[in-house]
């Protein structure tokens, strides 16, 4: 007589053969080809397919743990289908099978279309998905007595001992996967060259408040946006840059050439388009580097030419115009980043920053190539994301003190931070309810090209209180009251924060 393996039993077989088989996956993408995970290709195809609403709404509820929560998004869809293959195989053999092997083929097409994939990104994914189709198959049979043909004490061995294997491979591939050791190795041995300049922060820049953002942005603090799941790993000794495109003369540069230059230090504070109104998507740091106007004086772009299409090694791309990295501002090829080599996950061992405008148009990290070009001529990623060409980084304060609800009434310090890239701040204003604005004190910024620190004293009676700011710029402008999301070019509106002294 033919008894069918329930369906309960079918969906877990299909899910512990999941398991086996990604866990598979990740180990062999391990030992093989890392920058192809079955499930960093997917993450980051899918990163690369989303939608701009997508990405905010990401970036909005998870901030910079957003990579951690897409890959359970994915664990969770992978599961979830892997339950249904079960369910098909019990009725419809071999469909259930055949869709465990369709996922590895959706890993496969993902791994292989990746702007740096290597010859063996399709293995990790085939062997993912061979390993779960014929998980399917054979511990789902119609035809035997007992599921798969083993007892049913076989069957919960099997299926158990699948999972937990396939599990902690894919958990021991993942740790091992946070950078390789090698590169870690070869990072920690470098001994970066001394500025031929020395960036100064001036006395009284620093406020020394408690809670108002430091002035410079320690390392392991500073935000990080980017479309890299997998931080791409660069052996400086392989790195090059190529600047060509319309130039009368193509340059190729390499680490060593790069660092015997005479590098500079400047100090300019980064800051992401997706920032929201009072958001920490912004960062301040001493970087050091070489002017990309140097390299571009060597290259001599034609005429024609307004952008510059800077590539990173994952495939990212950004269009700067061609004039920010051209004139006298400090538009570098940084390698340092307080007083360390780059950091992995901020660009190691190459990249731009350039003072005055959003990351996404300026601030490849691991940059490998500038493409000199046009704008009616290429479009960079986020470009063709529902993002605007060009982002001039807008007029913004914040305040960083108090916030939290509840707070003493009498006197009290109302203090943050203000920035116009490139522009400079003149001053800023503060004003308690709806009432007039003040002015606050402007600590001496380092340059117009970081963010500066402001403060004023408030006396808070008993009760609810809103306080907001707004800037004035340098070129006069005062930072408008107009709501508006970061899509297309940046979010605006005045920062207010509500508290209650008590
Ligand atoms: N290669 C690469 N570079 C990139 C990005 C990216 O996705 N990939 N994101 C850009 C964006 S949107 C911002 S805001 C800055 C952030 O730099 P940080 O992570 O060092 O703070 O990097 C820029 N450079
Ligand atoms: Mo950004």
């Amino acid at each position: 007589m033919e008894k069918r393996i329930g369906a309960g039993a079918a969906g877990w077989a299909g899910v512990a053969s999941a398991i086996a088989g990604a866990g598979l996956g990740e180990l062999v993408a391990a030992v093989s080809a890392p920058r192809s995970s079955p499930f960093a290709s997917i993450g980051s195809a899918l990163i690369d397919l989303a939608p701009t609403w997508a990405k905010d709404a990401a970036i909005a509820l998870f901030g910079t743990a957003d990579k951690v929560a897409l890959l359970v998004l994915i664990a969770a869809v992978l599961l979830g289908a892997a339950a249904v293959a079960g369910l098909v195989q019990r009725i419809r053999p071999p469909w259930g099978s055949a869709l465990a092997g369709l996922l590895g083929a959706i890993g496969i097409v993902a791994a292989v279309t990746r702007a740096d994939a290597d010859p063996l990104a399709f293995l990790p994914s085939a062997i993912a998905g061979a390993t779960g189709a014929a998980g399917v198959w054979l511990l789902i049979r119609p035809t035997a007595d007992q599921a798969g043909g083993l007892s049913r004490r076989g069957f919960l061995v099997a299926t158990v001992s699948a999972a937990v294997v396939g599990g902690a491979a894919a958990a021991w591939s993942g740790a091992g996967n946070a950078t390789g050791r090698s590169i870690r190795v070869v990072r920690d041995a470098i001994r970066l060259p001394s500025a031929h300049n020395r960036a100064s922060v001036p006395d009284g820049a620093d406020l020394g408040i408690e809670g108002v953002a430091p002035l410079i942005t320690p390392n392991n603090e500073f935000y990080r946006i980017d479309t890299a799941l997998i931080v791409p790993e660069i052996d400086p000794a392989e790195w090059s840059l190529r600047i060509h495109g319309l130039v009368e003369r193509e340059i190729t540069l390499t680490w060593d050439e790069l660092l015997a230059l005479p590098l500079e230090e400047s100090v300019t504070t980064l800051a992401c388009v997706s920032n929201t109104v009072g958001g920490g998507l912004i960062g301040n740091a001493l970087w050091l580097g070489y002017p990309i106007r140097h390299l571009l004086a060597d290259a001599r772009p034609l005429p024609e030419a307004d952008m510059v299409l800077s590539r990173s090694q994952d495939g990212f791309t950004a269009g700067t115009p061609l004039e920010t990295l051209t004139d006298d501002r400090n538009a570098i090829l940084a390698v340092g980043m307080n007083g360390d080599p780059l950091p992995f996950e901020h660009g190691f061992p190459v990249r731009m920053v350039v003072p005055g405008l959003y990351g996404y148009v300026s601030a490849t990290k691991w940059v490998v190539d500038l493409e000199v070009t046009r704008f009616d001529r290429a479009r960079a990623y986020w470009t063709d994301r529902g993002w605007t060409a060009e982002g001039p980084i807008k007029l913004h304060s914040r305040i960083d003190v108090p916030r939290g609800s509840e707070v003493p009434s009498g006197e009290t310090v109302v203090a943050g931070v203000a920035w116009q890239q490139h522009v400079g701040v003149a001053g800023v204003e503060v004003r308690v309810d709806g009432g007039s604005w003040q002015r606050a004190s402007l600590a001496t910024a380092i340059s117009d090209d970081t963010w500066v620190q402001w403060s004023l004293p408030a006396t808070l009676t008993p009760g609810e209180h809103d306080l907001t700011c707004r800037a004035l710029s340098r070129a006069g402008e005062t930072q408008t009251a107009e709501q508006a999301p970061p899509a297309p070019n940046g979010a605006t509106g005045h920062h207010t924060v509500r508290v209650t002294a008590a």
